[in-house]
């Protein structure tokens, strides 16, 4: 073989040359990609610690931070809107943004702090308060926040220091779900809204609630059950499902507003936003959570009717429960975490969709308005605000975990400095209180913390998901999909026409989005033939879509159709 004198200098330079020939945008547009995402990360943890860091030094161990007067609030009973109520006087407040950041930080990888959390919570928590609190708010972010960190703090793979862990937010978890049981002696067994920890129902209480007040309990309802063997909780929370579904219209559709004691509609018109949003989304996260065919069953007929009553084009607007007949043409802030929803169940077309006019909106304003009327494309008069709500970052993490499609990281770069922009203060993330003239209000919401920051996070970094299984109650609280709390998997409901590929195999579990409708494929990567689960979209092996063999590439989001090599070396839906 010919080699020049002296070649040693120039097989190093080959060598160092040589996959640049080979594949030269690919490694170029990936490590680029790479690099933007390590960087977007350490914005979000420095949004997260800015907001965490004020809240502990300002308010704890009270419930959210002021972050404009340095001050504190427990809006723990005010959740709802209504005022705190017969308080005791030397009431510190029950540390509710500190519970709803746990998850976030064992996702970040602080399992320090966490374990600090841990300890300062199990030494001080009480709920024996005389205190008037909403079921489901204190639900979704306290109970929620407990269960999924007692999850956290017992999972060998955090690493955590288990000696001084001993059940204690699980024995908190089930403390408040004893306070709550009261609320669910109704002649309907729907809750009431309103529930004081120490006395339960109190006299004269309203007995108006709402379809999401009484139907998204049983994910943390149902896993408090499962963990302690009581099965009182799964079984109010299951029953006040049953009768609320009992109460459709013959459209299968629902109202926003009713009576627990007469299971009367006292509102017949709803939509996909605010009182109805995370009834849905229970449904569905309560076939993938505990795999039983009744959630899919009313989930499945709950979202033929969304798709058929309310939604026009990419946009969803307001109907009668009873006609059908569209009542108000408003696009709210809650409804931008149904694109994720969508993901979910492989609906991504769809889901992009409508992702997309939330986007649209979102960069119209600079961030999110609570109420944008569709019918004059204006803003609603009064709900002009944007309280840092989290449901477009979540939406947008969800659509990349599917699809890959780096525009979704572009979209939360936005989302990013948007947040940085306007709603940064010395003494935390403040509320927008007009999104046309960007008036702050003194709030740092807890599920800033516990979703907005904690869905960024995972859409540059998700390094948490991979190898575990979750899934994410309606406040970002991560719950394990264990084949223990399943009857049985969903293979039975997967349409013909979605990828499936068979195989005696373990499956290796891509994603939070694992054990969902359209579950398993096998995919290449390097010599290895792997088993991924995912919604039903595999990404392509390069970030440029470029491939040698058909092998290379992945799984169409949108219709979930194996892609292949053309003969110019990109990855498609080839004929
Ligand atoms: C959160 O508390 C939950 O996501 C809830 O379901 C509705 N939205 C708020 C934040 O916007």
């Amino acid at each position: 073989m010919f080699l020049p004198r002296n070649y040693g200098p120039w097989l190093l330079l080959f060598l160092l040359i040589s996959p640049t020939l080979f594949s030269p945008s690919m490694s170029h547009l990936d490590s680029r990609w790479a690099a933007k995402k390590r960087h977007m990360r350490e914005k979000v943890r420095e949004m997260f610690y800015h907001a965490y860091e004020n809240y502990m030094t300002h308010a704890f161990p009270h419930d959210e931070l002021k972050p404009l007067t340095k001050s504190f609030t427990d809006s723990l009973s005010e959740l709802g809107n209504l005022k705190l109520e017969h308080l005791p006087q030397d009431y510190n407040g029950s540390a509710l943004t500190l519970i709803e950041s746990l998850s976030s930080l064992v996702i970040m990888g602080n399992n320090t702090e966490f374990e600090r959390a841990v300890i300062w919570l199990s030494e001080n928590l009480t709920f024996n308060i005389d205190a008037r609190i909403n079921l489901f708010e204190c639900n979704i972010r306290v109970l929620g926040g407990l269960i999924s960190a007692h999850i956290l703090a017992t999972d060998s793979t955090n690493r955590l220091v288990h000696g001084s862990y001993k059940n204690q937010l699980l024995n908190l978890a089930e403390d408040l779900g004893r306070r709550f049981l009261p609320a669910f002696d109704t002649p309907t067994g729907l809750p009431y809204a309103w529930i004081n920890l120490k006395y339960g129902v109190m006299e004269n209480e309203t007995t108006e609630t709402s379809t999401s007040g009484c139907g998204s309990l049983i994910l943390e309802m149902g896993a408090l059950s499962r963990l302690t063997g009581d099965p009182r909780y799964e079984s109010a929370a299951l029953r006040a499902l049953r009768k609320l579904w009992s109460m459709r219209s013959s459209l299968n559709l629902l109202g926003t507003t009713l009576d627990v004691i007469t299971g009367e509609w006292i509102e017949y018109s709803s939509g996909i936003g605010a009182g109805v949003d995370s009834f849905y989304e229970y449904l569905c996260k309560a076939y993938i959570l505990f795999g039983k065919e009744d959630y899919w069953r009313m989930f499945h007929s709950a979202y033929l009717a969304v798709q058929k009553y309310f939604r026009h084009g990419s946009w969803y607007h307001e109907a009668d429960m009873r006609t059908g007949k569209a009542t108000y043409w408003q696009l709210t802030s809650l409804q931008a975490f149904w694109p994720g929803l969508q993901v979910l169940v492989g609906d991504i077309g769809a889901a992009n969709s409508s992702h997309r006019e939330f986007v649209y909106v979102w960069e119209k304003f600079g961030v999110l308005p609570e109420r944008y009327l569709l019918d004059h494309q204006m803003l609603h008069p009064t709900e002009k605000y944007y309280p840092l709500r989290p449901e477009l970052a979540e939406s947008t993490f969800y659509l990349y975990q599917a699809t890959k499609d780096p525009w979704y990281i572009q979209v939360g770069e936005s989302i990013v400095n948007s947040l940085n922009s306007y709603t940064k203060v010395e003494g935390g993330f403040a509320s927008v209180r007009d999104v046309t003239t960007m008036q702050l209000e003194d709030h740092q919401h807890s599920f800033f913390l516990a979703e907005t920051c904690k869905y960024l996070y995972l859409l540059f970094d998700d390094s948490f998901l991979v190898d575990r299984n979750y899934i994410f109650t309606t406040e970002g609280h991560p719950l394990p999909i264990l084949s223990s709390w399943h009857e049985r998997l969903p293979e039975t409901y997967i349409p013909t026409n979605w990828t499936y590929a068979k195989s005696e195999q373990p499956t290796r579990p891509a994603s939070a989005m694992s054990l969902q409708v359209c579950p398993a494929t096998a995919l290449r990567s390097g010599y290895a033939v792997q088993q991924i689960e995912s919604a039903c979209h595999v990404p392509d092996s390069r970030g440029d879509h470029r491939c040698f063999s058909d092998e290379e590439c992945g799984v169409d989001s949108t219709n979930c159709r194996r892609r292949s090599c053309s003969m110019a070396g990109y990855c498609g839906l080839w004929i």
